[in-house]
Parts: structure tokens; sequence; C-alpha cells
């Protein structure tokens, strides 16, 4: 069976959206850091080529995507060491989009789709990030980091989510064009998000929160246009999404092994009539089970293979506010 994963990335006009989704398809299409997705429709994985090789070999404005105006949902698989899929739709979608009335289609397509996201992409160019954030220009950060508007769709949704379902809902905010912004410290940066977004670090919250800094080329800071394309951070947003999902999956078989279990052992305390009776039913169980246990010992070298990706990253992760080590 295959599992989906929805995404959304909210994220202003020219915040990096298209950009990022461009560099984190190329990173894991070729596997370079051992974790490998590729697209489901065929025209889907030329169309990104094709954008993506004209970003590192053309120099020029014209190197760089145009603005998106046509909403377009792309859907990427992973299969690797799993007996099934995961797949992973994303809408790459215009910015503006997310703060307009609901009078055109693709407004309304946009907040379907945020509805039905198991997974939250926060974009935070690092454009607005260059100088410190103070009480006198956090508003001014606020509007152009469009951060009132993600907070809104995110607090809206997260109603729906259980508290104790929370930590299988990854919410990533990927400060963009790191680039522009890393002649700052590491924690100077986190200070801010924290300010942008307070809800989500507040304890007791139960979120799952990964800040992540990503650019396409340190030297695009120099020169947007000729600079090298060299991604970094790229992969690791998209891998702890991947993370949150395999956990929930393996909770829920942990759950359907515990109880075919329950059943077995009730079995074996009855007589033999009985016993002899529900035989059947018996060895479906006994099969079901060896079937979950091959399967979450796939997810469990999975998990220890994300982790130790992980953990050893210039990404944060935060659950309830306070920073983590992730472990099994
Ligand atoms: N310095 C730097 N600039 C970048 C980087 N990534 C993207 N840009 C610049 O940001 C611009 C906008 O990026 P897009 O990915 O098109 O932005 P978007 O969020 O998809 O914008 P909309 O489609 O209009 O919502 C690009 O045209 C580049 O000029 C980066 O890593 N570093
Ligand atoms: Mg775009």
């Amino acid at each position: 069976m295959n599992e989906k994963i929805k995404i959304i990335m909210l994220g202003g006009t020219g915040s990096g959206k298209t950009c990022y989704m461009l560099a984190m398809y190329a990173a894991m299409q070729m596997g370079k850091h051992g974790f490998t997705i590729s697209t489901v429709d065929q025209d889907e994985n030329v169309r990104l080529n094709n954008l993506w090789e004209n970003l590192i070999g053309t120099q020029g404005r014209n190197r760089w995507p145009e603005g998106t105006i046509q909403i377009k949902n792309y859907t990427f698989e992973f299969t690797e060491g799993l007996d099934s899929s995961i797949r992973f739709e994303w809408l790459d979608y215009r910015g503006g989009a997310m703060s307009e009335e609901a009078t055109s289609n693709d407004v309304a397509e946009l907040r379907r789709h945020i509805a039905e996201s198991s997974g939250f992409f926060l974009c935070v160019s690092g454009e607005d990030l260059k100088s410190p954030i103070t009480d006198n220009n956090l508003v001014e950060i606020m509007v152009k980091t469009k951060a009132r508007f993600m907070t809104d769709y995110l607090v809206k949704h997260g109603k729906n989510i259980l508290r104790e379902d929370r930590q299988y809902f990854p919410i990533i905010i990927t400060i963009t064009k790191y680039d522009l912004c890393r002649h700052r410290t590491h924690s100077e940066l986190i200070e801010d998000i924290k300010r942008i977004f307070p809800p989500l670090f507040n304890l007791h919250s139960h979120w799952f929160v990964m800040i992540c800094p990503v650019t396409l080329g340190k030297s695009l800071a120099e020169n947007e246009d000729r600079g090298k394309i060299f991604p970094e951070n790229i992969h690791f947003p998209l891998i702890f999404a991947l993370y949150c999902k395999l956990a929930k999956i393996a909770k829920t078989q942990h759950q359907i092994l515990n109880e075919s279990n329950e059943i077995i052992d009730n079995f074996e305390a009855q007589d033999a009539l009985m016993r002899f009776l529900r035989h059947r039913k018996i060895m479906y169980l006994g099969n079901k089970i060896q079937r979950i246990e091959t399967s979450l010992e796939k997810i469990d070298n999975l998990l220890m293979r994300i982790i130790k990706e992980l953990n050893d990253t210039e990404a944060n992760i935060y659950f309830n506010g306070e920073e983590v080590v992730l472990n099994m």
C-alpha cells in the first residue's frame, strides 16, 4: 500500500519556494546523500530537470525560473528499503495566493491543499534576516516574511491535529537563500526565527519543528546571476518529513502487532476444541505478524539512517519549544 504525505511550503512571492523544490529534487534524485526520490510522472521529471539544468548551465538573470503563475501539484516517490512506497505531494503555487481572498481558483486550491496537509514547510528568505530583528523592525519583518499568514494557517490547521499526534506532523522552517544571512551567527538566526513564529516554540505546544538553513550556493550572495550553484542542506527538510511519517507508520504497526499477539496468547489458553476451530485464523495472524515484523525491521533501519543523518547537521530540531536530539 502506498502511503501519502501532502506537503505545503508556505512562503511569500519570491521567497525561494520553486528554486528550493528544484534543488531538493535534483539532490534527492541523484541519491547523493543515500536517500532517493523520483517523480511518478515522467513529464514532471523532464520539466524539473530542464529547469534545474538551466539554473546550473546558464549565467544571467534568465537562469532563474519565472515566478510561478500556474499552480501545479508534483508527486515524488520514496521507495528505498521499504516494502511499499511513500509519496510526497508537493504543491508549487504563486506565493501571492497565500495572502489573497479566495476569489480565484488557485487560492481555493491552495487552501484545499493546506487543509489536507500532513506537514508544513515555512519558507523564510535569508534576505529578510540580513540584520537582527529588533523591537523596532519586528512588525516590518513579519509583514515582509508573511509570517503572520503562515502562523494563522498553521494554527487553524493545528486545531484538527490531536496534541499526541503533533509529533508526527513535521513543521520545517527553511531559511532559504541562507547565503544572504550566513554572516550572522547560527544562534542569532535561531532567536530571530523564534521571534517570528512564537506559537511554534511554546512550552506544551507539542509542535515538532525543524529549523534548517538552505541555499542554492554560497557565492550567490555576491552574484545571484553568475554565482556557482552548489546547494547546501537541501535534503534535510524532506528527510525530517520522512522521519515523522515512518515514526507514525511504525507506531501503527506496533499497535497491530500487540493486538495480534494478544489474540494468539488468548487462543493458546483455550481448550483443544476451540484451538482446533480457530486454527485457520491463528495461522493467518501468525503470517501477518511475520510480515509486520519484517516491515518494522526495514522501517527501523531506515529510521536509524535518518537519525544519523539529521543529528549531525546545521538543522536544529525542537519539541515543545525545547531543542531535542532524535533517537529511536
Ligand atoms: N541568493 C540567493 N537567491 C536565490 C536563491 N534561491 C532563489 N533565489 C532568488 O530568489 C528568486 C525567487 O525564487 P523562486 O523560487 O522563484 O521564488 P518563489 O517563492 O517560488 O516565488 P513565487 O513563485 O512568485 O511565489 C529567484 O529568481 C532568485 O533570484 C538562493 O539560494 N540564494
Ligand atoms: Mg514559485
